[in-house]
């Protein structure tokens, strides 16, 4: 099936897929080039999609297995494949986890092995607020000074779900001793080599508490700034959704936001598919491009 490929961006962060069969039930040359097109662009939209849950789990399972989030809590009965977001209520019961994502971050950060992508389909979606917005972070890595990237190269940050969790989820209860077992502080690349693309990404995001090698009045700082330096404008795409909306997203080289909405007046639902992803490779020095210091 002939598709268009409409960039988003004027660096070509981001594409439209245009004509595309709305289940996303693909013949197997269409979905190779709607692979191809998820690796040059790191997000993919897809407008005026009509998937049952099955056709959703299918067309992601084809990019790889599929990861099941928990607690369980949160993901659509009888499909434990697809983990439902928002303040959507049924018989009086939330059914999706209420404001996740608030804070740029690429999904399992905190994880020994993050999640390799994303797809969430808007289901139900507010007229006004409730944007995504993403961030480009080859371009970020790209974009950071000479001095930075080798600073950074070859170094490791901690992602700490116990220390942050009440920071990002002021409204969720605390972690109980258990969950904080379960969740124990990893250690990642922050320059991170994609094993598809092979282009190195700045790897960092809200769980990010410390830089290896470095004391904390050296280390928090920077990260910080490293977090500030990827949601410049530049490096952004802002997705407004509609109803029928679906975006890829590849975690390994993009973040991600969730903007607040009115929750008193609209509801927002939003059910999301979670691919299974690796140890994330560290970029060799060599990775660094040439002359793009800024
Ligand atoms: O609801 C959103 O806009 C994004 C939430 C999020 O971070 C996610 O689904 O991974
Ligand atoms: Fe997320």
């Amino acid at each position: 099936m002939a598709f268009e490929i409409r960039p988003l961006t004027s660096s070509g962060f981001g594409a439209e897929l245009i004509g595309l069969d709305p289940t996303l039930a693909l013949d197997e040359p269409t979905f190779q080039a709607v692979q191809q097109a998820w690796f040059d662009h790191s997000i993919l939209v897809f407008r005026g999609l009509d998937m049952t849950p099955e056709q959703h789990i299918a067309f992601t399972r084809r990019l790889g297995p599929l990861h099941i989030m928990v607690p369980l809590q949160y993901n659509l009965d009888g499909y434990p494949e697809i983990f439902v977001v928002g303040n959507a209520e049924e018989g009086g019961k939330a059914v999706g986890m209420r404001r996740a994502g608030m804070g740029f971050h690429s999904d399992g950060e905190d994880k020994a092995i993050p999640n390799a992508g994303s797809f969430l389909y808007g289901v139900i979606v507010p007229p006004e607020g409730g944007d995504t917005i993403f961030a480009d972070m080859y371009a970020a890595w790209n974009a950071l000074p000479e001095a930075t990237r080798a600073k950074l190269s070859g170094r490791r940050a901690r992602f700490s779900r116990v220390e942050l969790h009440h920071v990002h989820y002021p409204h969720l209860p605390a972690l109980t001793e258990q969950q904080k077992l379960d969740r124990p502080d990893v250690w990642h690349p922050i320059a991170r080599k994609h094993p598809r693309s092979g282009r190195t990404a700045l790897y960092i995001g809200r769980w990010a508490v410390e830089i290896e090698g470095m004391p904390a009045e050296e280390g928090k700082p920077l990260i910080e700034t490293l977090c500030a330096h990827a949601q410049k404008p530049e490096f952004l795409y802002r997705h407004r959704w509609q109803p029928g909306d679906g975006v890829l997203w590849d975690n390994r080289c993009t973040q991600h936001c969730a903007t607040p909405f009115d929750e008193e007046r609209y509801t927002r639902r939003m059910h999301r598919t979670t691919l299974e992803g690796e140890v994330p490779l560290l970029a060799s020095a060599a990775a660094v491009p040439q002359g793009v210091s800024v």
